[in-house]
């Protein structure tokens, strides 16, 4: 009875608080990924290449840096949904890829790491954020061509790493049968390349039909066809955010004409939990398997490291919680852990080694403190003795005198 009233009691502390969730965003340059942040979320979250005044150095330069905005929405049950939204460098543009990928896969396991950390930590963070990203949103090229060598490369790196949703944008440049063959020309690239991605998994002999049914009809829809757009027209009256050619007007919002709803619906309302639930029991776990495999971790754990604390800044630096970092600051720089990079899982082991060591140390000072105090005590208290006694044989003199 108790237990219920207390889950009662939590679950609507949670709804009131607001269910957290991550979605990010990838893809090349100019394929809508901001336009689709906004439609999304039904308001200007991000700046997109319509919005923005090009050219100007300053928002040449932002593209480069991931950029995160959390917005607050509410569902039709007044629950509130806390979703923070990681805007990606768009790539593509340039021979050399690497870096942007090398920012995005980062940031993915970066938050792992701080929950490995936070995990091993003898005295837990109250204040603690789980950063962790529960959707990666993978943007392709409406070409009708598949997948490009640039998505094929991004992708195996991201593969397992977080729950990928692959997303043809721009899909209103395609007809009804390019995007039918795109679709599964996609899908087979994604086969063939063995990338993992959230396939809407499902259990025939413990799922309900319900499960079964919606999942399986999402599956058939993978790669999910998405229009976006930043304007609202208003039209008989009602508010549509839409795409006006001079051919004709697109409601984004027309399920005949995209996924975007499906792919909404999914995302802030029906896999949401199993989505987080996904990123935690499935993807995380089998990272923080490997990384305390022994193996040691690979190089971006080390570069973590280095940045921490240090004069390098790394670009993901600026999304951690205030709280967290100083806690890190602090522990990390106290610990060895910067001569101790190669191996990770040692450097986490050494950093709990160290926090027992100075807690031993602190007991034994104390105990210490503790017996010289007792000694002091018993010295006073002989001397006391002596002087009562002194006092008894002398007493009788002074009386006398
Ligand atoms: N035709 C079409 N254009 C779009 C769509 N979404 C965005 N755009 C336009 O494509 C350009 C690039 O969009 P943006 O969101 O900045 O792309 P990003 O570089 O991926 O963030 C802008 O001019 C948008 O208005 C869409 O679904 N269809
Ligand atoms: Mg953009």
């Amino acid at each position: 009875m108790v237990s219920v009233t207390s889950a009662a009691l939590r679950k609507r502390k949670t709804l009131k608080k607001g269910i957290q969730f991550t979605i990010m965003v990838v893809g090349q340059s100019g394929l809508g990924r901001s336009t689709f942040i906004n439609s999304l979320c039904g308001q200007q979250v991000v700046d997109t290449s319509s919005t923005i005044p090009l050219p100007t150095d300053d928002s040449a330069e932002r593209d480069f840096n991931l950029r995160e905005e959390t917005v607050e929405l509410e569902d039709n049950e007044g629950v509130k949904i806390l979703l923070s939204i990681i805007d990606t460098p768009g790539f593509g543009d340039s021979l050399d890829n690497s870096s942007s990928f090398n920012i995005i896969t980062d940031y993915l396991k970066h938050q792992y790491d701080e929950i490995l950390l936070e995990e091993s930590r003898v005295r837990r963070n109250p204040r603690f954020k789980d950063s962790r990203v529960h959707a990666v949103l993978y943007f392709i090229n409406p070409t009708g061509h598949g997948l490009k060598e640039l998505d094929i490369e991004l992708l195996k790196q991201l593969s397992g790493l977080a729950n990928i949703i692959p997303v043809i944008g721009k899909s209103d440049s395609l007809t009804r049968e390019e995007l039918i063959l795109n679709k599964k020309l996609i899908l087979e690239d994604l086969k063939h390349n063995q990338i993992e991605y959230y396939n809407f998994p499902y259990d025939l002999e413990n799922d309900d039909n319900e499960t079964i049914d919606t999942n399986s009809y999402l599956r058939s829809l993978v790669p999910f066809s998405v229009i976006g757009s930043n304007q609202v027209f208003e039209i008989n009256g009602e508010l549509i955010r839409g795409r006006k050619y001079p051919w004709g007007f697109i409601n984004i919002e027309d399920h005949e004409l995209s996924d975007f709803v499906i792919l909404r619906n999914l995302l802030l309302i029906s896999h949401l939990q199993d989505l987080k639930d996904h990123t935690h029991e499935i993807l995380y776990e089998r990272y923080r398997t490997e990384a305390l495999s022994g193996g040691g971790l690979p190089d971006h754990l080390t570069q973590q490291l280095h940045s921490v604390g240090d004069s390098v800044k790394s670009p993901y630096q600026q999304y951690r919680s205030p709280s967290l970092k100083q806690e890190d600051d602090g522990s990390f720089k106290s610990s060895s852990l910067h001569n101790n990079q190669n191996d990770t899982y040692l450097a986490r082991e050494e950093q709990i080694r160290l926090e027992e060591e100075r807690l031993k140390a602190f007991e034994e000072r104390v105990q210490k403190d503790l017996l010289q105090k007792k000694q002091e005590l018993l010295e006073r208290e002989r001397e006391l003795r002596e002087i009562e006694e002194r006092l008894e044989k002398e007493g009788p003199k002074t009386e006398s005198s």
